[in-house]
């Protein structure tokens, strides 16, 4: 059955249920809801986890007092439905005062503004038992060219997240940072924009351990990437703390639409990818239900998130165990990719001796062995529809 259960660790942001609809060409078309409610819904369709912003639970304006009222709320209802919060992030881009930017922002009284907003949300964060930190700077960026000088702003994000990393070992959480990554789009250009600018740049940090990604599908696919691509990287570098799943069509503006809309052959090779590669974070849905839909098309949405990876899980084990599928895969010599290039312990001056390799090889007949992936795809895509 497709029916969620909180052991597929389905996770969602509350601001994707909560998005009221607000478009740069359009007002709000829903009516706000409650963290509460949202938990308590999210629950009932069989999620184990929540996540949240700073300001999604807790009003930028609040007063202290205020404050301790919405937290005390809202873990009243993760005690009652038993739902997580593997994740929390800080918004560091609605408020006009970040309109530069966070951690890059020119003004330097903006970025120690920023750091503090971060640090005050991190001891929430490791108060509610979250394991992830994301963040997305999706302010971080120019439209012009001498407005940002990069290589200065690089050196301020790396001082933020060096500061950021310091204070969570002092304070003794087990928190990680996840990085997002994304092209473009609220500014012109974005500051790491794709997982590999991420993965170079966490490199260079003094605590690189603390760090990895939390690559979102639409992003990559904005910047016209192959999302399991990147994902099976980050797993190959051990850097995929986290990830953010929805749907979107080709190289256009931010959609996030539902997990398993927009391009669905990449959703099938990324559940695949994930449940065969030992991914064991949050499967968590960072999506927008379009404003065109009521309260109950927004709960239809997010019940369509969980579905679709539960039926792409089942159509790609499926893939998996079927026999000509394996067949197709020796034929395509997958196994041999696994095999290493060289025997164990060959040295550069034993391939050179070795007259197979070169001198002997018959260069014209395996230039002339098909490959035959088109017949694995189309057994992958049989699968995929169901046939
Ligand atoms: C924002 C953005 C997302 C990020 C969130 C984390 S907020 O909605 O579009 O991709 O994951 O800050
Ligand atoms: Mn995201
Ligand atoms: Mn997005």
């Amino acid at each position: 059955s497709y029916e969620p259960v909180p052991e597929d660790k389905f996770s969602f942001g509350l601001w994707t249920v909560g998005w009221q609809g607000r478009d740069p060409f359009g007002d709000a078309t829903r009516a706000p809801l409650d963290p509460v409610e949202a938990v308590n819904r999210l629950a009932e369709l069989g999620a184990y986890g929540v996540t949240f912003h700073d300001d999604d639970l807790i009003p930028f304006e609040a007063t202290r007092a205020e404050r301790d009222a919405h937290i005390k709320r809202f873990r009243q209802a993760l005690e009652t439905t038993g739902m997580t919060v593997p994740m929390a992030t800080t918004n560091l881009f609605t408020h006009p005062v970040f309109k530069d930017g966070a951690f890059t922002a020119n003004d330097r009284d903006v970025r120690r503004y920023a750091l503090r907003k971060t640090m005050r949300n991190i001891d929430l964060a490791a108060e509610l038992g979250a394991s992830t930190y994301v963040a997305w700077g999706g302010r971080e960026g120019a439209e012009s060219g001498a407005a940002k000088d990069i290589r200065a702003a690089l050196d301020r994000m790396k001082e933020a997240f060096d500061l950021l990393a310091q204070y969570v070992t002092e304070q003794g959480y087990g928190l990680r940072f996840a990085i997002e990554p994304k092209p473009n789009e609220p500014r012109g250009d974005i500051l790491l924009p794709t997982v590999g600018h991420a993965l170079a740049f966490l490199e260079r940090l003094e605590r690189p351990e603390l760090f990895g990604v939390n690559p979102e599908v639409g992003h990559e696919q904005m910047a016209g990437l192959n999302y399991p691509h990147a994902i099976a990287q980050a797993m190959w570098a051990g850097k995929l703390f986290h990830l953010d799943l929805n749907g979107q069509s080709g190289i256009k503006y931010d959609q996030d639409l539902r997990f398993g809309a927009g391009d669905l052959r990449a959703a099938f090779w990324l559940v695949d990818l994930l449940e065969r590669g030992g991914y064991e974070g949050p499967r968590h849905f960072d999506f927008k239900p379009p404003r065109t839909e009521d309260t109950a098309g927004v709960w239809a949405s997010a019940a369509g998130c969980m579905r679709n990876y539960l039926i792409l899980r089942e159509r790609a084990a499926a893939f998996r165990a079927d026999p000509a599928v394996q067949e197709a895969l020796r034929h395509s010599r997958l196994d041999e990719l696994s095999r290493p290039t060289l025997e164990p312990g060959e040295t550069a001056g034993a391939l050179l001796a070795d007259r197979t390799a070169f001198e002997d090889f018959d260069v014209t007949a395996a230039a002339g062995r098909g490959m035959a992936f088109e017949h694995l795809d189309q057994l992958a895509m049989d699968h995929l529809l169901g046939v």
